[in-house]
């Protein structure tokens, strides 16, 4: 039916969306790329598996994580960094594919920034039941580059709050494909995810993606 090809045309569509001040909500702008994206990843976790790491106070986090790129973003007892080595294995952490790095590349210069170059791809793995309390990212050493997120499975409930901890978040739904910029003043706004709702993405199983972006240094 006509009808249905369109709609199934319109599930694709690209659209943009202003969240705030700098913060460029992309829907569907990874669709394209999902199928290369999703078989570089299983390539990374062969070399750098998912862990779940720890809080410098001594928290197991619930979002299991890994690297790739030149730096990843480590936590442990001594506190949160960025690192040139998994800590698990002392090797470097598998090289960002060049997939990787176009993608967000792309999605940074729709939003205005052009010219951005990532040395830093944390990857986030979310089962049903986990969760991210409300944060700043605050470890890479400027703050001028943006960061580009990639959402992947299951759908997330991300908080989207301000400058201060204390300012009542905003909820977005973040879905497969989806892409934001997150640059200018929302740079540094605290931001968080609803513990994720139990299911099965027909693509990528029981539980959420999320690649972020970052120049850490
Ligand atoms: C808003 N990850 O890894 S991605 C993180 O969905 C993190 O896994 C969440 O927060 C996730 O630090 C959210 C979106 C994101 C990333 C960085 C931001 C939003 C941001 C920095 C500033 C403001
Ligand atoms: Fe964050």
């Amino acid at each position: 039916m006509t009808a249905d090809l369109f709609e199934s045309a319109v599930d694709v569509l690209p659209s943009r969306e202003a969240m705030a001040e700098g913060a460029l909500l992309l829907r569907g702008f990874a669709r394209p790329v999902e199928v290369g994206v999703l078989a570089a990843l299983h390539a990374i976790e062969a070399e750098a598996p998912f862990r779940r790491m720890f809080t410098p106070g001594g928290h197991q986090m619930s979002v299991a994580m890994t690297n790739c790129g030149e730096m990843g973003w480590v936590t442990d007892r001594r506190g949160y960094r960025y690192d040139g080595a998994d800590p698990e294995t002392a090797k470097p952490w598998p090289a960002m594919p060049a997939l990787f790095r176009e993608l967000a590349e792309r999605a940074a210069r729709e939003a205005g920034f052009s010219g951005f170059a990532p040395d830093a791809c944390l990857i986030n793995r979310y089962e049903p039941g986990a969760r991210m309390s409300l944060h700043q990212d605050r470890d890479e050493k400027d703050f001028s580059s943006p960061i580009v997120s990639v959402s992947l499975g299951l759908p997330a409930i991300f908080l989207f709050g301000g400058m201060k901890r204390t300012d009542k978040p905003q909820r977005y739904r973040l879905e497969h494909g989806d892409v934001v910029v997150w640059g200018g003043l929302s740079r540094l706004f605290f931001h968080g995810v609803a513990p994720l709702a139990d299911g099965e993405h027909a693509v990528v199983g029981r539980k959420r993606i999320n690649l972020t972006f970052r120049r850490a240094r």
